[in-house]
């Protein structure tokens, strides 16, 4: 009886019921091969990942986008961390409203690339009193209390200012007129590679500082400076920027006033990204003293040792070298991450 009523029109619960032990056998099998198709990461439950604030300064300069993808790709999920990433546009209040969400959103770990070293200890006071610790990376920080940050890594600029004028004492010749695009003011990386000029000024007395300027890191700004330079009919011989993208303003400007870089005019620079080696290949810029922006496996190690219950260095200082055409080559230039 059953059979019968079981025509191509009817509603039949044996056939259902087949056809549908078919399809989930189909399922089954489908899962079974996805699953056993070749070893697996599993990506990590959201509950188990940690919750990293990063307030980045923002993206003035080739470096600080070099430190922004290091910083991604360190703290990513399939690493176990979830990157809440805050781009303050130049400017601390931004930083410092940043820092506050990161507080209210209870994350495990602030890390902080500061603009400038002053006005951090209200709001570290405020991190440290939720107990979230906070590393600085990059720039410095001048705080009364050093225990408002867990520790810090980043570049010896005042080192690097160093070498630069090591670099000059042994390869120019006095008198020199020097150019000076600054940094952001107040910045440690300003600060460290102003200090280092300005000591080479007082211990070389044929040496003279002809402009000095902020150009704050960046590209434009140091095209219209030098523009400025020009225009004014100073003399000078020496262009000192204390980053490549100034650096690289620099020349543009000084080609469209037919002064050949690197041939009339010595041009030193800081950061050596790839695009500044490769001007450093053929002439165009004199010495690049490295500045290296890659932190974000350091920043992840350091988090690391505090998971582990470790104690981290207060201060990590990462080396770095310098190069002109005595001692760089396609190859250094290719297996250079940044
Ligand atoms: O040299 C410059 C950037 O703080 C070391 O900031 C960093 C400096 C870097 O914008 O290019």
């Amino acid at each position: 009886m059953k059979q019968e009523k079981c025509g191509k029109f009817y509603f039949c619960y044996k056939h259902f019921n087949r056809k549908k032990t078919i399809l989930l056998s189909y399922f089954l099998i489908l899962i079974f091969l996805v699953s056993c198709s070749g070893p697996q990461k599993a990506a990590p439950a959201e509950k188990d990942l940690i919750v990293v604030g990063f307030s980045q300064v923002g993206s003035e300069s080739d470096w600080r986008n070099a430190n922004t993808v290091s910083m991604q790709e360190a703290f990513s999920v399939e690493n176990g961390y979830r990157l809440i990433f805050d781009d303050a546009q130049q400017k601390q209040e931004k930083q410092i409203t940043a820092i506050r969400n990161f507080i209210n959103q209870g994350v495990d770990y602030i890390v902080l690339a500061p603009i400038t070293m002053e006005g951090w200890d209200t709001v570290l006071t405020e991190a440290k009193a939720a107990g979230i610790p906070v590393i600085i990376v990059d720039r410095m920080v001048d705080t009364d209390d050093p225990d408002l940050f867990t520790c810090w890594v980043g570049s010896d600029t005042r080192r690097e200012g160093d070498l630069a004028v090591k670099w000059m004492e042994e390869n120019l010749t006095a008198p020199l007129n020097i150019v000076h695009l600054q940094g952001n003011i107040g910045s440690s990386a300003q600060a460290g590679r102003t200090e280092g000029l300005e000591a080479g000024l007082q211990n070389n007395p044929e040496w003279k500082l002809v402009f000095q300027a902020p150009g704050d890191f960046v590209q434009a700004k140091g095209q219209e400076l030098m523009e400025e330079v020009l225009a004014s009919g100073i003399d000078f011989n020496v262009i000192y920027a204390e980053n490549d993208n100034m650096a690289y303003g620099v020349i543009a400007a000084l080609k469209a006033h037919d002064v050949v870089p690197g041939k009339d005019v010595t041009i030193i620079s800081f950061d050596a990204a790839h695009d500044a080696l490769k001007l450093v290949l053929s002439g165009e810029l004199n010495l690049d003293v490295e500045c290296n922006p890659l932190h974000g496996p350091r920043v992840r190690s350091i988090i690391e040792q505090l998971e582990r219950g470790e104690t981290p260095e207060k201060f990590t200082y990462v080396d770095e070298v310098y190069f002109d055409s005595s001692n760089l080559t396609e190859d250094i230039i290719a297996s250079r991450g940044y």
